[in-house]
């Protein structure tokens, strides 16, 4: 498939799966999952065909993993990312000693003040590597990358949820956790 259907397809699962089930009529079962089918079905009908063999290459193939199968290969769902109500039932999980996080230069100031918010996400992400987490932050402008000392905020009592793609979740992250690279 050419990169350029893949990245389309991509976005459109990223809308549906994540943010606006409801514009295509599907509703996200427990742990965020969708029928296959029904996903298929649902786009066809909102004039968005993706063909079963297209979804499988996305789902292998998407950049960051961001979509998963069920082990049955009947479900479909988005790893992590979601800004609607969904519980993703991911077991708690022991983070390293430390995690990163990417932002933009202009949400530093706040992030110093305030901590890490999850803004419109469930949860705030962070990355196992520097890398990763400045091209995250990329996103948002000239990227700065935030130190989080993990393991001393789960010892502190905050809880720890890898995903799928691993991304690692949390609520949020107070201010004296962070320091800045
Ligand atoms: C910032 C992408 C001001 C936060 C990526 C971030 C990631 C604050 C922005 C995933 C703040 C929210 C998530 C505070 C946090 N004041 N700004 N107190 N606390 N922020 O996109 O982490 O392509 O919701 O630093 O790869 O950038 O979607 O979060 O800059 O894994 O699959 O508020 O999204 O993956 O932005 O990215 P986002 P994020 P996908």
């Amino acid at each position: 498939m050419q990169n350029s259907r893949l990245v389309k397809i991509s976005k459109y699962l990223s809308y549906h799966l994540r943010h606006h089930p409801e514009a295509i009529d599907i509703t996200l079962g427990p742990g965020g999952w969708v029928s296959v089918t029904e996903l298929l079905s649902a786009s066809g009908k909102h004039g968005f065909a993706i063909e079963p063999w297209e979804l499988k290459e996305v789902v292998a193939e998407n950049d960051k993993q961001r979509f998963s199968f069920d082990s049955t290969g009947t479900l479909i769902r988005a790893n992590q990312g979601h800004s609607i109500e969904v519980d993703l039932q991911l077991a708690p999980a022991l983070p390293p000693d430390i995690l990163y996080h990417g932002t933009g230069h202009r949400a530093v100031e706040s992030i110093l003040t305030k901590g890490l918010l999850k803004m419109s996400r469930h949860h705030v992400h962070l990355s196992a590597d520097v890398e990763t987490a400045r091209l995250v932050g990329q996103r948002h402008g000239r990227s700065v990358v935030f130190a989080v000392m993990a393991a001393q905020m789960h010892q502190d009592g905050h809880q720890f949820f890898l995903s799928d793609n691993g991304v690692w979740l949390v609520d949020m992250v107070p201010p004296q956790y962070l320091q800045q690279m």
